[in-house]
């Protein structure tokens, strides 16, 4: 057994790293495939139908996979400082790659909202958090601005190392299932790792390897994950936070989803062209829709996702119950970020099945029998 050390030191051979770039890394990526054959036998469908649980990740969302490689790029052209705007997943990730690199992390978030775990941890991390009186949108436009001028380097995935490091998601799904998934169902804010994906399982297929500098696509990781199909991408948004559905920006993005409260995503051109060659598509989801499968998948299968990653699973059910996802498909569903990081959303709702009683072993035997009655 060798010590797994995260994407950069397994997928080498496929991402453009140079070769004295030192990895920081916290071990992220080898994520669970995990098949819901229970949830899909209660809901009468009939799919292969698994989630791949980015939560699962050192900081609990998949920016890791990113920002492992923005941040290795980063110190090793020299950087002393990262700057990203964030609905609060990659301000974590950002915090924690730089505390682990040793530089310092700047962190634009919208004020008052991104959820309380995320925040805890670009504290925890030492970042340096600037809460504007504005959304996403905003701080991404803010930090453009003015990493025109100060010296650091922007980590949201407009930073091409970003997306590198998010195929390797892909990459992963192909070599677990010895094939490309039918269908790949993906919450959709910034749009960066549906375009990520879609570079992962291109490279996979053999097409865009030219993207590897160091193998000119004759890698020996091409032999391990090979497929020759690639899968249909449906990217889904929530409904108050839409721009794919309308056709532009969306000036007032809400949604209770706020990973996903992003109404101007930085990679609109290419999602769209992920749609095309995918011959996949976009949908809405209510909040409620997306709340409710958070609930379901909890219950039924154990697995805890945060809000905006139920969008993938809470579309997929839909689309399969219509058919527009034909039954017998084999789909995978990114659950994007861990449900601890927002607990409110939970509690918010009351403490459902709590039981107060009294501290006598009587009491308590008499609340256990009646619900196993
Ligand atoms: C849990 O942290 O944009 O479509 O600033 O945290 O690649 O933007 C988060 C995005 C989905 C959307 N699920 O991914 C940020 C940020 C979760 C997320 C997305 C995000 P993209």
């Amino acid at each position: 057994m060798t010590r797994y050390t995260g994407i950069i030191e397994h997928f080498r051979n496929r991402l453009p790293l140079a070769p004295d770039a030192k990895a920081i890394s916290l071990g992220e990526g080898a994520t669970p495939l995990i098949k819901l054959d229970k949830l899909v036998r209660a809901e009468g469908l009939e799919a292969e139908l698994y989630v791949k649980f980015e939560g699962l990740n050192p900081t609990g969302s998949f920016k890791d996979r990113g920002m492992t490689m923005a941040v290795t790029q980063a110190v090793y052209e020299g950087s002393r400082a990262i700057i990203c705007a964030s609905t609060g997943n990659t301000s974590a990730a950002a915090a924690a790659y730089a505390a682990r690199a040793g530089i310092v992390a700047f962190v634009l978030i919208p004020e008052g909202k991104i959820a309380l775990g995320k925040l805890a941890q670009a504290i925890v991390h030492g970042a340096v958090v600037i809460q504007i009186r504005g959304n996403f949108d905003d701080g991404m436009r803010l930090v453009k601005e003015v990493a025109k001028t100060a010296p650091v380097t922007i980590v949201n995935s407009i930073n091409p190392y970003r997306l590198q490091g998010q195929k390797t998601a892909a990459f992963e799904i192909v070599e677990a299932l010895g094939r490309a998934p039918d269908f790949h169902c993906i919450p959709v804010g910034n749009a960066g790792n549906i375009t990520a994906h879609w570079i992962g399982y291109s490279e996979c297929a053999g097409i865009g390897t030219e993207a590897c500098l160091h193998c000119q696509g004759d890698c020996a990781f091409l032999g391990v994950a090979s497929t020759r199909k690639r899968p249909r991408m449906v990217g889904y948004q929530a409904a108050g936070s839409a721009p794919f559905l309308r056709g532009g920006p969306v000036a007032n993005p809400e949604t209770i989803a706020t990973a996903i409260r992003i109404g101007d995503p930085q990679s609109w051109a290419p999602a769209w062209i992920v749609r095309e060659e995918s011959d996949g598509w976009f949908d809405e989801l209510e909040d409620q829709e997306i709340l409710a499968t958070q609930r379901l998948l909890a219950e039924k299968e154990g697995v805890f996702c945060e809000p905006a990653s139920a969008a993938s699973l809470s579309g997929a059910l839909r689309d399969l119950h219509s058919g527009k996802i034909p039954a017998g498909s084999t789909v995978v569903c990114t659950l994007t970020g861990n449900g601890l990081k927002d607990p409110d959303i939970i509690l918010k709702d009351g403490l459902r099945g709590l039981v107060q009683v009294d501290a006598e072993q009587g009491v308590v035997e008499r609340a256990l029998l009646e619900r196993l009655a």
